[in-house]
């Protein structure tokens, strides 16, 4: 489809919950063979009737609250989206929160609480956390803000209410902005997106705030731009192995060690690939090559299937996915209501 179509609304939101279900089957494991991957994803296509429901986990119930925030308000409104937060986890505990963030939420739920950001802010000793939390939920951010701006501005402040840790809210800020840009068609030029990815993160990373916590995590200074400039090191490199992109990336739940390798997947994914179906489409690509990393397998192919489905749109997704995928029927309609947000004049 054109420059940020319907289509490729509907391709970033259910490319999303389709990750996050789809991912939920690995999550934790180390490495996992590809072989098991595809008998996964085949099983898929027998199971006609839908029988067996892959339940979306945390990374979709958090992303439903913003999207649903974001509608209901037709602004970015923090205390709404909070108190949206906390009575998602309330009523549905069990859904694979990480183990800090339950905190966040429990706290969130207070009517006391003045100042939303600040239960955030007292996480792990007053550092924050750098957990993909925040990364996880933020595809809504890109689909209902078009100018770049508010883009990054609110994808940040989205973050924030569970991740004050600069490491876990730039996170989130790289990846709106990797599903910005794919919803323009910018996937087109590898070597452009990537390009522009760093550039914008040269900006985002350069204040304060975000040197001070790198310093603090003993990683370099702008590091999601360092990260980023490893994924452009791998796209020229004629074969990598999973363990590279593993040890060179990671597949692990805080935000630098899974948003730079979710962007990686998506531009790893656009040709054909040994080891993956012939007649499988770039996304079915994507996602699974996601599965095969091991790690945070659903948070990894959620973020992936955010940008891919951003780039291919709605018709590159296999219906067989969406009709054992909970929650990816409801994504369709958010897609409808978030597009006709963006385009509002
Ligand atoms: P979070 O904020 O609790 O962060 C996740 C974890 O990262 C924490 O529990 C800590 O172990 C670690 N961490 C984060 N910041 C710091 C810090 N400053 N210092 C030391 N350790 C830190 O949760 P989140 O919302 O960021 O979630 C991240 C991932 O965890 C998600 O992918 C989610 O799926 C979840 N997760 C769940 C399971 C499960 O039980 N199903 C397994 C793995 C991951
Ligand atoms: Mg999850
Ligand atoms: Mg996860």
């Amino acid at each position: 489809g054109g420059t940020a179509s319907i289509s490729r609304f509907r391709g970033a939101l259910v490319g999303a919950v389709l990750g996050d279900c789809l991912g939920g089957e690995f999550e934790g494991a180390e490495e996992v063979p590809m072989d098991r991957v595809l008998q996964h994803l085949n099983g898929l296509d027998h199971d006609t009737r839908g029988d067996s429901i892959l339940q979306y986990s945390d990374d979709t119930a958090m992303t439903r609250c913003v999207v649903q925030s974001l509608l209901t308000r037709g602004e970015f409104d923090q205390q709404d989206m909070a108190h949206r937060f906390a009575e998602e986890y309330r009523q549905a505990p069990g859904r694979g929160y990480g183990s800090g963030v339950v905190q966040v939420l429990r706290k969130l739920s207070s009517p006391r609480l003045s100042d939303v950001f600040q239960p955030a802010r007292a996480q792990f000793g007053g550092r924050g956390s750098f957990g993909n939390g925040g990364a996880m939920r933020a595809v809504p951010f890109a689909l209902a803000f078009r100018n770049l701006a508010d883009v990054k501005r609110y994808a940040r402040l989205g973050a924030m209410l569970t991740h004050s840790c600069s490491l876990g809210y730039n996170g989130a800020v790289l990846q709106t902005l990797a599903v910005h840009y794919a919803l323009q068609g910018a996937l087109a030029v590898p070597q452009a997106f990537i390009n522009r990815l760093i550039s914008e993160m040269e900006g985002v990373e350069g204040d304060d705030q975000a040197r001070n916590d790198a310093r603090a995590l003993n990683e370099p200074e702008f590091p999601f731009c360092a990260r980023l400039h490893k994924v452009k090191d791998l796209m020229e490199q004629n074969a990598v192995s999973i363990e590279e992109v593993i040890s060179e990336l990671g597949n692990g739940i805080a935000a630098l060690h899974s948003v730079p390798t979710a962007i990686f997947c998506v531009l790893h994914c656009l040709e054909p690939r040994a080891g993956l179906p012939e007649q499988y489409g770039g996304l079915e690509r994507t996602v699974a090559y996601c599965l095969a990393l091991g790690g945070d397998t659903d948070t990894i192919a959620c973020m992936a299937g955010a940008i891919a489905g951003a780039h291919y749109g709605a018709d590159a997704i296999p219906p067989s996915w969406q009709r054992c995928c909970e929650g990816a029927e409801e994504a369709e309609a958010w897609a409808h209501r978030l597009h006709l947000l963006y385009h509002q004049p």
